[in-house]
């Protein structure tokens, strides 16, 4: 099984010191765009409050540039403290482009609970970075989750997301992002493997010729805590609660220094990946503490 390339200049990304937004920055999505990576990722201030920050790369794996401010903030009940000294804000956005818009899913959390949410904006603002951003709020309401990808086309006529509610990865469908379906269990924990805890969708599927790729986290709880790991899983093109494939091993772990220690050790977490000429290009959070590339040719990836 081929695994994931890190990059030699990892990590891309570090917090800035004089941004008190920036204590900690990492699990960042990904989208290309009109010949550049767009980067978006999470940063925990001092505050313990998650934000969103951005950055793009031609390449992919160099930064061209980098705002100072952030994107996107937390706002209303479920994004804002309800309890002191308690992470809380908008968590692990994952973006796809779908039509004129680009829709992001991410961890809305109050410092208690955290829930799946969704904002979009039209891509001709995002490339204009005119951050005008609509908030659609809560998918879920009655449900704790997170890590829910959006699938970046309709299937069916309808849109198709990939949430987590604790430990499994499921699937739920909508005609109009407002009203889902009753999410239904597609992939759960393996025992006695790196993923036996939970699992959680990384990066939005990506169309290939043999189905959706997925590539996913998986937890495993040891003596010494719990270790995130990468892994890949093949859904039908037609049907994604049919699972065709699931890596055995990993295909990124926690091994570099930046990935196994920081705010939270031994932990590699994507949310954004993009393919530039049959390449993949992972980006992950090492450590939960920056933002790092890896990356594979598709091909030899695939089964
Ligand atoms: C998960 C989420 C992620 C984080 C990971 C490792 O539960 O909170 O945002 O990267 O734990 O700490």
């Amino acid at each position: 099984m081929v695994k994931l390339k890190r990059f030699k200049g990892n990590p891309i990304l570090k917090p800035i010191k004089n941004h008190d937004w920036e204590k900690y920055v990492y699990n960042p999505g990904a989208i290309f765009l009109e010949d550049k990576v767009h980067i978006i990722y999470r940063a925990m201030g001092k505050d313990r409050i998650s934000r969103f920050g951005y950055a793009s790369s031609k390449d992919g794996f160099h930064i061209d540039e980098r705002l100072d401010e952030p994107i996107y903030v937390p706002s209303g009940e479920f994004e804002e403290p309800v309890v002191k000294f308690r992470n809380s804000g908008v968590e692990d956005p994952r973006v796809v482009k779908i039509g004129k818009k680009i829709y992001m899913t991410y961890a809305a959390v109050n410092g208690r609970v955290s829930y799946i949410a969704l904002a979009s904006i039209d891509v001709k603002d995002f490339l204009n970075k005119k951050w005008k951003w609509k908030k659609h709020g809560i998918l879920f309401p009655d449900c704790d989750g997170r890590n829910a990808v959006l699938f970046p086309k309709k299937i069916k006529n309808r849109f198709v997301l990939y949430p987590r509610f604790k430990p499994d990865i499921f699937v739920s469908y909508s005609k109009d992002l407002k009203n889902w379906t009753k999410p239904k269990r597609v992939m759960k924990p393996r025992k006695g493997r790196w993923d036996d805890l939970k699992i959680g969708a990384g990066t939005p599927p990506i169309l290939t010729e043999k189905g959706w790729l997925l590539i996913y986290h998986g937890v495993q709880a040891t003596r010494k805590g719990n270790i995130y790991r990468v892994g890949l899983a093949l859904t039908d093109l037609e049907n994604p609660e049919k699972i065709l494939f699931r890596s055995e091993k990993p295909i990124l772990e926690p091994i570099k220094k930046y990935e196994r220690i920081g705010q939270v050790n031994n932990v590699v977490f994507p949310c954004g990946a993009v393919v530039l000429e049959e390449k993949l290009y992972v980006y992950y959070g090492g450590a939960d503490s920056v933002v790092c590339v890896a990356t594979a040719d598709i091909s030899k990836l695939l089964p």
